[in-house]
């Protein structure tokens, strides 16, 4: 046989400009298996070994934000494919082009009940709803590949082939019959150019230049648009603040910048959209309304490159579909640049206010360690060109608080579903992207007894091939669910709960060691510098373990009065912590008001 289903199926993916795979095997895809190791001339894919589907998943996700290139992943039929399904949702969720291919028994034993069957149609018929298909017969093969990069590239989704394993060790047909029911397909997707009509551009402009205190929310969408946003927000005298996933549009060094929104948010962002009479939202899907002007009192313009994605968050005026740089640009033309600058000021007074109170909450004493103190002293030191992952859980509240990303710089995490586990996997995928760039992972103590203590092993196993070995996973060691456990404090009014909330200790750095990875754990304030210093100039990647207080709260930006009540009854319900937690809250707050901060 000249070449199997296998071979041309990996040849017509390597056409397609994948480079890696991440992956587990089984015999659902030993023929593809076979594909891999027969690339003796280095042509075809690398398949990258995981200790999980779920984590192939979400590599392959993180590949595509990192790179803006379709990412990849395989596993087996039956349990390897639904292990996927966390990761491929958080791409989905995320927006990002992601291809899964996975195996199924052969086409003669389907429907009998077989060992390992599963209807993985039905299964992947949701998370890949733009395009799921099964591989029935050879000649399809080179338009399924086809499509499901193309449509996951054009559509920003994920999809998925299916490829029973009979089919994986047929003849190939790279090219299908010249007749009646065959489908004849190429490669490549472009993306077009997409700019509102001029009289759009009109009404949006008009809406902007009528505004005297305009505010910006920008997402990921607008990642690619940094010097857009900053000369639109410079034209209109506006305030920035930033959705999570839109963290890296614009530096955080920038005086107009109010940073991150929501509960992870800034002062800054609230009064920025508390006070502003008209919102330029671009490339964001930021859900919670109460961080938004409320209806009525400012005047709305959306920008986004997904038409559905529009007017869902706030009953905006004039809602564009377009390419977020080049909307901004066409907008620019149009607009008046606004001479009273006084909003634009006021803003920058409560910036410059903000960072100082953020310095001084992180140097607040705390048992043992202040978990801000290990963000503030990371962000001090972060290298030019550093890629940041953070994990759901409290260190999502100090990376979209306390990190301060300069230009050039990257960073990521799961922004719409919000699943613990991605900060780990995603590091290692950012560090295959870019071997020659410094990757940081922010993780809390839950999420790496989840799978990132197994994925260390992954960073074990290839950490050779990284030319720069600086790659740090970071270690909350609060043993604490601390984010829920604030959670139930402040929404639901119930106090810990010890036997969900607690986390077991675990030797993370002592782990690291023994992987032959770099072990650092720090237990007192004074060594948390230092042990930056030391991780930033190891010679191999390093854990970093630090033992941080959980009693430190994650203090959304504005306290309504029923998370407040709801905070005092569960202290007073019997928390275990309850006079630790009112010392700490109290020392928080009140750096807001000390003078002379
Ligand atoms: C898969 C998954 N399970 C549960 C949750 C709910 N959840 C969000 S954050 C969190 C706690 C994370 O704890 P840890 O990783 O220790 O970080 P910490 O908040 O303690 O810093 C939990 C349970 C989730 N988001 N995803
Ligand atoms: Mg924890």
């Amino acid at each position: 046989m000249s070449q199997t289903v296998s071979d041309y199926l990996l040849d017509r993916l390597s056409t397609w400009g994948i480079k890696r795979i991440y992956g587990y095997p089984g015999d659902g895809i030993n023929g593809l298996m076979g594909a891999f190791e027969r690339s003796s001339d280095g042509q075809r894919p690398e398949f990258i070994q995981v200790r999980h589907e779920e984590m192939a998943a979400f590599m392959a996700c993180a590949h595509a934000k990192f790179t803006g290139e379709v990412g990849v992943c395989m596993a087996t039929s039956g349990p390897g494919a639904i292990h996927l399904l966390n990761g491929l949702y958080d791409a989905k969720l995320d927006h990002q082009p992601v291809v899964a291919i996975v195996g199924q028994q052969a086409r003669a034993g389907l429907g009998g009940n077989y060992q390992q069957e599963v209807d993985l149609t039905s299964l992947f018929k949701d998370v890949a709803h733009e395009f799921v298909q099964v591989a029935m017969e050879p000649a399809q093969i080179r338009h399924l590949v086809d499509r499901a990069c193309r449509i996951a590239l054009a559509d920003r989704t994920v999809t998925a082939i299916i490829v029973p394993n009979d089919v994986q060790e047929s003849e190939a047909v790279a090219q299908p019959p010249h007749k009646h029911g065959t489908v004849h397909s190429s490669v490549g997707y472009k993306p077009p150019r997409v700019v509102p009509s001029d009289e759009d551009l009109n009404r949006a402009a008009e809406v902007l230049n009528a505004g005297n205190r305009v505010a910006m929310l920008v997402g990921q969408g607008a990642l690619h648009a940094g010097e857009e946003v900053a000369a639109v927000a410079d034209m209109l005298g506006a305030g920035v603040a930033k959705a999570l996933l839109g963290k890296a549009v614009l530096p955080d060094s920038e005086p107009y910048v109010t940073g991150a929104i929501g509960l992870l948010g800034t002062k800054p962002s609230w009064t920025l959209m508390q006070d502003c009479d008209t919102l330029l939202m671009v490339g964001s899907s930021f859900p919670y309304s109460e961080f938004l002007p409320e209806e009525g009192q400012a005047r709305g313009v959306q920008i986004d490159i997904d038409g559905r994605m529009l007017g869902i968050r706030y009953p905006m005026e004039v809602n564009l579909v377009g390419d977020s740089a080049e909307t901004l640009r066409a907008l620019m033309a149009r607009l008046k640049r606004k001479e009273d600058r006084s909003w634009r000021a006021k803003i920058e007074g409560e910036v410059e206010e903000w960072w100082n109170l953020i310095e001084h909450r992180a140097q607040l004493a705390a048992e043992p360690i202040n978990p801000q103190l290990v963000f503030h002293e990371l962000s001090k030191r972060l290298p030019d060109g550093a890629i940041l992952t953070s994990d759901s859980g409290s260190a999502a509240n100090w990376y979209a608080r306390d990190i301060k990303l300069r230009k050039g710089m990257m960073a990521s995490l799961s922004g719409t579903l919000a699943t613990m586990g991605p900060g780990v996997p995603y590091a290692i995928a950012a560090k295959f992207a870019h071997p020659g760039r410094p990757v940081f992972a922010l993780v809390g103590d839950g999420a790496m007894q989840m799978n990132g203590i197994n994925e260390l092993i992954t960073i074990a196993k290839y950490r050779e091939r990284w030319p720069d070995q600086r790659l740090v996973v970071m270690v909350l060691n609060n043993h604490d669910l601390n984010q829920v456990t604030w959670e139930q404090r402040a929404m639901s009014g119930d106090p810990k709960f010890e036997g969900s909330q607690e986390v077991p200790d675990f030797p993370y750095a002592r782990y690291a060691e023994l992987l032959g990875l770099k072990g650092i754990r720090i237990e007192r304030p004074e060594q948390v510098g230092p042990a930056w210093d030391e991780a930033l100039s190891a010679d191999r990647p390093v854990v970093f373990e630090a033992l941080t207080d959980p009693e430190v709260p994650p203090l959304p930006p504005h306290i309504t009065l029923e998370q407040a009540k709801a905070l005092s009854s569960a202290l007073s319900s019997g928390d275990p912590n309850a006079s630790r937690i009112v010392k700490q809250s109290f020392k928080q707050k009140v750096q807001e008001f000390l003078p002379g901060r």
